[in-house]
């Protein structure tokens, strides 16, 4: 197969200079890739740095900003990696430190940044930190862990991994004590109280920040301290230590970005992003993803209208991190006992697509691998407010195997040819570290890049086509958001405005055609142009402007201002909507011009013919 090579050697760009774009990953879109799982450069089965260095031209080409890299650390791999034994060595298989260093620079070097996993709750009960806690109680290591005489401490801390796990102690033989976990009873957490402990952390953030990663996905982060009395999440000192990971962030690494994995409730996920912007820059926003699938089954706006609702305001300098699945499940934690039989019912109807709580399922089979479907979720997440994350292979609609263990299912390797292997591996079938995925309908014979490719409608050429639209609108990254209602409860309409850059983005939750009528007023006189045609539509009136849309169909409009008007209140909106750090990086890089560039603009704008009158 050939992968795409960039169009021409100057697209091959590097990163901003350090400095220029501290906000980058506001209009960031970012892609989640597995080592593992992507591509073997050496015929063990075994997905590799290397390999992925191969396959960055492909990235470049999808147009993705940034690559998040699942844990690739050394590791007993019971929990796909977030059982981390050593946190500043790479797993041989995959390679190592400077293969990890060239994938860097080759990644930069395409003007793609990388941000990797840090699991600093737990690590492997193999990590030497571990082994020496349990042997040598008195020693350096004694208290890296949350050691107990009996198992009775902290009850109101709910047990997370309900499949496996029926207490969040377990027992060490070796100790005699028992030892803390909020996952796996092979994962001790580690005791944040002892300032060794959040020293060697902050030792091994500085580890990898030195060798030049763009940031963290901070895993799990809720619970890195316990509390009596207490359901041990979200406590205050969690909060302290992770803003003195800010601190040693800002003080020494620019441009670097805390993304927080917290699955919690957005009143309490706010907090993750401080007070004042002084903790993480980013967090997933985790009640948006099951309400998108609500939405759509029910074929009713509300669910989604009621969270975006809901959703707390945030500091200028932070942005929500969206997914269409929280990467290896369906989580659903953020949904109520009702919502959540009732999720269950429709997208994991066999009990083996059930993990823990939530679903172990891909995009493509949970939607029954529908194209109006797919296409329709893949606009929300790409027109809702927040950096979107693509999981890898989600882009060609790749499938799950629901056979395999634990969260395996949506971890096969990556499907790029029919050849064998899906073009992943040249080594024996058998060698997999999983089988590929041979469905007949998302097997890799049928459903890989290569025909994705060469097929001008499929679902790889149509997001890459609407990433390139969201990347010529920084409304979709930066702007506000404002629902726009309307008596048809199945269709979902709301305005992305920043400075002159406002979006319109109109969506069918309902398999059948659907009329809606929307209350534009407020933009009376601009002519909405759709974003991937560039065909102008009516111009707005003071009726109720009239659409009618196909099943599961959407609409994209930039809403253009009518030339009168453009030089009146231009300032003004320019001030409100822009935080002075991104409108500085906007402005460094061309994307936006200054007010004053904006008048002079809307002034020849003037003798053009584009307003026309109420309609
Ligand atoms: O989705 C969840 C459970 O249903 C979350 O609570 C999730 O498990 C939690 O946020 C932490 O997840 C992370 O650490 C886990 C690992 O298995 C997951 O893959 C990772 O995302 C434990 O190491
Ligand atoms: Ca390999």
């Amino acid at each position: 197969m050939t992968v795409p090579a960039p169009d021409s050697p100057s697209s091959r760009s590097l990163l901003p200079a350090p400095g220029t774009d501290p906000e980058w990953y506001k209009r960031a879109v970012f892609y989640e890739v597995l080592v593992r799982g992507f591509a073997d450069s050496n015929a063990d089965g075994v997905g590799d740095l290397r390999g992925m260095i191969d396959k960055l031209d492909y990235l470049q080409w999808l147009g993705v900003d940034c690559l998040w890299l699942p844990p690739f650390f050394a590791s007993p791999l019971r929990d796909g990696g977030y059982d981390v034994s050593d946190y500043t060595a790479v797993l041989p298989e995959f390679g190592d430190i400077q293969d990890f260093k060239e994938f860097l620079d080759e990644a930069h070097a395409r003007g793609m940044r990388v941000i990797i996993d840090f699991v600093m709750n737990h690590t492997s009960d193999q990590h030497p930190w571990f082994q020496a806690s349990r042997s040598d109680p008195d020693g350096d290591y004694g208290d890296f862990y949350v050691w107990a005489d009996d198992d009775t401490g902290y009850p109101d801390a709910r047990i997370i991994f309900v499949d496996t796990e029926s207490s969040n102690w377990t027992f060490d033989p070796v100790r005699k004590q028992y030892f803390w976990h909020r996952f796996f009873s092979h994962q001790p957490d580690l005791n944040f109280e002892n300032p060794r402990v959040q020293e060697a952390i902050i030792d091994a953030l500085r580890f990898w920040l030195d060798l030049g990663v763009d940031g963290f996905r901070l895993d799990a982060v809720p619970y890195l301290f316990e509390e009596e009395g207490t359901n041990c999440e979200n406590l205050p000192r969690t909060h302290e230590f992770l803003k003195q990971v800010r601190k040693v962030v800002d003080a020494d690494y620019p441009d670097r970005v805390l993304l927080c994995e917290a699955n919690q409730w957005p009143a309490d996920v706010v907090e993750y992003f401080g007070e004042n912007g002084d903790e993480c820059q980013m967090a997933f926003h985790f009640p948006v993803m099951p309400r998108l699938f609500m939405g759509v089954r029910r074929e009713q706006r509300f669910p989604i209208s009621e969270i975006m609702a809901q959703t707390p305001a945030i500091p200028d300098n932070a942005q929500w991190g969206i997914f269409l699945r929280n990467h290896d499940e369906l989580t659903l934690e953020m949904v109520t006992d009702e919502e959540r039989d009732y999720m269950w019912a429709e997208y994991a109807k066999d009990p083996r697509m059930k993990a823990n709580i939530g679903i172990r399922r891909r995009l493509a089979p949970l939607l029954d691998n529908d194209t109006n479907t797919l296409e329709l979720f893949n606009a929300l997440l790409l027109s809702l407010p927040g950096s979107p994350v693509l999981y890898y292979g989600d882009e060609i609609g790749m499938g799950d195997n629901i056979w395999l263990g634990d969260r395996d299912g949506v971890r096969t390797p990556m499907q790029w040819t029919p050849d064998r292997n899906g073009g992943f591996s040249t080594a024996d079938p058998q060698r997999m570290y999983l089988p590929l995925n041979q469905d007949p309908v998302y097997g890799y014979q049928v459903t890989n890049v290569e025909s994705q490719l060469r097929n001008t409608n499929s679902l790889l050429q149509w997001l890459r086509r609407m990433i390139q639209v969201r990347n010529e609108h920084p409304t979709f990254g930066l702007g506000s958001f404002e629902e726009v209602g309307s008596r048809n409860p199945t269709v979902l309409s709301f305005v992305r405005k920043f400075g002159d850059d406002v979006v319109l983005c109109v969506n069918n939750l309902s398999r059948f055609p659907q009329p809606v009528e929307l209350d534009l007023r407020q933009f009376e006189g601009y002519t909405p142009i759709e974003l991937t045609g560039r065909v102008e539509f009516p111009v707005i009136g003071v009726l109720p402007y009239m659409l009618t849309l196909a099943g599961h169909g959407f609409y994209w409009f930039e809403l253009s201002k009518p030339a009168a008007e453009a030089t009146t209140d231009e300032h003004e909106d320019w001030e409100i909507a822009t935080s002075s750090a991104v409108a500085d990086s906007l402005l460094a890089a061309g994307v936006v011009s200054a007010p004053e560039e904006i008048q002079g603009d809307s002034d020849t704008r003037e003798h053009g013919d584009s307003a026309g009158g109420p309609r």
